[in-house]
């Protein structure tokens, strides 16, 4: 039996990614390492809490001792590292627990790998470490230079550069993939795809940074799951994967394509004041990944939104709770300095 350790797995990609693995490898045995932060949440994965494949464990990936523990207990084969702080406009309010998470937590994770042993460390990480675009570049490769221009792309930045040094230093198999902006459903939202969603069905102004015309490449969470799952099993160890779907819209593309679908006015699009540091654009090469692993996406864009905004519409609930907690003061703070 493969034992797998997902971290962040009460998260939008790491709930996804659960059920997508319990689902094409029933034999796995999965550890979720989780803090519960804001943004956890075990509503997520509230149809897997029975599986007897499964089991939750809370606690801090930066907790030396608990990640230690866990680790001689469980002789993990595998290890998918997606707990993070992962929302850029909380990093320039307050950049410390993206440094505590993102970076020490990440090194505590591949020193237990080190000490214990697995045959594959996988890091989820994510296009923002390339920087920004102009539009008339070619996409990021792999070759790319690391130029992060927020305190989240910077600490994601600086764990991907840990993660090559224990490859380097210590033969550590690790493999990152750094993936575009993801959209699906269990998104938090803080996220621009469900802040526009949510507003709307709540007849609230949607805000919208700068000119609106910032460009991001954006992938269904099934999609990504998928590719993820691939370079677990299959990524050499060593390399980054870049994960892109070639799908660049500007944001306001966005908002008013999700407006359209809604049936609601674009009235409700509210320009404010700009994101400081705010990247142009990201689009992703995927070249590597599709040759060598054979990946594809496979969701079409407008009808994952539907999807999407359908599946918004029947869970009001989730997003009404989620929303009415810590999420208000947030975004009272947030909105509020812009
Ligand atoms: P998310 O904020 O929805 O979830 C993060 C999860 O990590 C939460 O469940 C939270 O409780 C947990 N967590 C946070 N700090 C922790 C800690 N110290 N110990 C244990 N658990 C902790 O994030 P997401 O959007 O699902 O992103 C998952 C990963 O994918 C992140 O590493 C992010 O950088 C990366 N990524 C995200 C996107 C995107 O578009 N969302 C794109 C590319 C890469
Ligand atoms: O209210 C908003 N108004 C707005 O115009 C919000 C929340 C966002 N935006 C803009 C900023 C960006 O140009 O929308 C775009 C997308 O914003 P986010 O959803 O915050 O995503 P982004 O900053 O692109 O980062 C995301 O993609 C890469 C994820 O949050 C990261 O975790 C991931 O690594």
């Amino acid at each position: 039996m493969v034992k797998l350790l997902v971290t962040g797995g009460a998260g939008f990609i790491g709930s996804n990614f659960i059920r997508h693995i319990l689902k094409e490898h029933p034999d796995w045995y999965i550890v979720n390492l989780d803090k519960l932060t804001y943004a956890g949440n075990l509503e997520n994965l509230k149809d897997v809490e029975d599986n007897p494949c499964y089991r939750f464990v809370r606690g801090d990936i930066a907790d030396r001792e608990l990640v230690d523990r866990l680790f001689r207990e469980e002789k993990f084969d595998l290890v998918a590292n997606l707990a993070a702080e992962s929302h850029v406009d909380r990093s320039i309010l307050d950049p410390a627990p993206f440094i505590e998470t993102n970076i020490k937590g990440t090194q505590v994770l591949l020193e237990a790998a080190r000490q214990h042993g697995v045959r594959k460390f996988l890091q989820v990480s994510t296009d923002e470490v390339y920087g920004s675009l102009q539009p008339d570049d070619p996409p990021f490769t792999e070759a790319s230079p690391i130029r992060p221009n927020s305190p989240y792309s910077a600490s994601k930045a600086a764990a991907d550069l840990f993660c090559r040094a224990y490859f380097r230093t210590y033969g550590v198999p690790v493999v990152i993939t750094r993936c575009s902006n993801n959209y699906g459903p269990y998104q938090f939202p803080e996220k621009f795809i469900p802040v526009c969603i949510t507003n709307a069905l709540e007849g609230k102004p949607i805000p919208m940074y700068g000119d609106g015309l910032n460009i991001r490449d954006w992938i269904h969470v099934e999609d990504h799951c998928q590719a993820l799952d691939l370079v677990l099993q299959k990524g050499r160890p060593g390399e980054v994967y870049n994960i892109g779907a070639s799908n660049e819209h500007t944001n306001l593309e966005i908002v008013k394509t999700i407006l359209k679908l809604m049936g609601k006015p674009e009235s409700l699009i509210t320009f404010v004041k700009d994101r400081p540091g705010h990247d142009r654009r990201y689009a992703i090469d995927a070249k590597k990944i599709r040759q060598e692993l054979g990946w594809a996406p496979a969701r079409d864009f407008v009808s994952g939104l539907e999807e999407l905004i359908h599946w918004y519409t029947i869970n009001t609930s989730w997003w009404e709770r989620v929303k009415s907690g810590e999420y208000r003061e947030y975004a009272e703070k947030w909105y509020g300095s812009l």
